[in-house]
C-alpha cells in the first residue's frame, strides 16, 4: 500500500503547474482510470503484465486542486519504488493504468477514488478525492513468481491458496520428477511454506501473498 505517512516532504505541498483545470475536468469518469501518455519510448522489449516486478517513480496529487500528496523522488531519498503489478500491492488504478507499460514510459494516470482511496481517504487524501499520479517506469522484469504457477496451483480458482491445494502441487511436482514422498515430508513443507507465506495467519497464501514471499518449492 501507499505509504502516505513517510512522504513528509511533498505532504500539502501545492505546484504551481497550470495544468490543474484539465484535470479536474477528468471527475467525470466514475470508474475507469484515464490514460494518457507522456513520454512512450521508441524501444519497447517488454510491456508490462500482470505479476511483473515494476520499477517505478510516481508522484500524485488532486485532481480537485493539484495538490501534491505524493512523491517518490523525494522520498525514501528518491529512490523509485519496487512492486509487483496486478496484485493489490498498490492502490487498483494503479494496477490497472500501470498495464503494457514499457520502460522509460511515463503515463498521467487520472484516478477516481474508487480505484484510489475510495469513501474515506488516507492521510492528505481526503474522502471521495479524484486523484492523479504521474508515473514514470524505469523497468519491467518478471516477477518474483509467475502468477501462471499461482494460477495451476489455485484449484478452485478462488484466488487464494488452501493447504490442500499447495500440497496436491507438491505431490505433482515431485511425481512428475520421479520422487514421490511419503505424508510426513509433505507436511513438513507444507508447514514451512504456510509459516513463511501465510502472514495474516488466515490459513490460505493470497496472491499477493504469494508474490510478495520468495518459497523455492512453489
Ligand atoms: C462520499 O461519497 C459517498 C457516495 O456517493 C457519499 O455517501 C458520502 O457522503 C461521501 N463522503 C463525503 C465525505 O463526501
Ligand atoms: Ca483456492
Ligand atoms: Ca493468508
Amino acid at each position: 500500500m501507499w505509504k502516505l505517512v513517510s512522504c513528509t516532504v511533498c505532504v500539502f505541498l501545492t505546484l504551481q503547474l497550470g495544468s490543474w483545470s484539465v484535470w479536474a475536468e477528468a471527475d467525470e469518469l466514475e470508474d475507469q482510470v484515464k490514460i494518457e501518455v507522456l513520454v512512450k519510448p521508441e524501444e519497447c522489449s517488454r510491456k508490462s503484465k500482470k505479476g511483473d516486478l515494476i520499477n517505478a517513480h510516481y508522484d500524485g496529487f488532486l485532481a480537485k486542486d493539484g495538490s501534491q500528496f505524493y512523491c517518490s523522488r523525494s522520498d525514501k531519498e528518491g529512490h523509485p519504488q519496487w512492486f509487483v503489478l496486478g496484485v493489490g500491492q498498490v492502490i487498483k488504478g494503479l494496477d490497472i493504468g500501470m498495464m503494457d507499460m514499457c520502460a522509460g514510459e511515463k503515463r498521467k494516470l487520472t484516478v477516481p477514488s474508487a480505484l484510489a482511496f475510495g469513501q474515506t481517504g488516507k492521510g492528505p487524501v481526503p474522502p471521495n478525492a479524484t486523484v492523479v499520479f504521474e508515473v514514470e517506469v524505469l523497468s519491467v522484469s518478471r516477477g518474483p513468481r509467475s502468477m501462471e504457477a499461482f494460477g495451476q496451483i489455485d484449484l478452485d480458482k478462488d484466488r487464494s491458496l488452501t493447504k490442500a491445494e499447495v500440497k496436491e502441487y507438491l505431490k505433482l511436482e515431485y511425481e512428475k520428477g520421479g520422487k514421490p514422498r511419503d505424508e510426513p515430508f509433505y507436511e513438513k513443507i507444507l508447514t514451512d511454506i504456510f509459516r513463511k507465506s501465510d502472514q495474516d495467519r488466515d490459513g490460505q497464501i493470497s496472491a499477493k501473498e504469494y508474490n510478495i514471499y520468495e518459497r523455492d518449492e512453489l
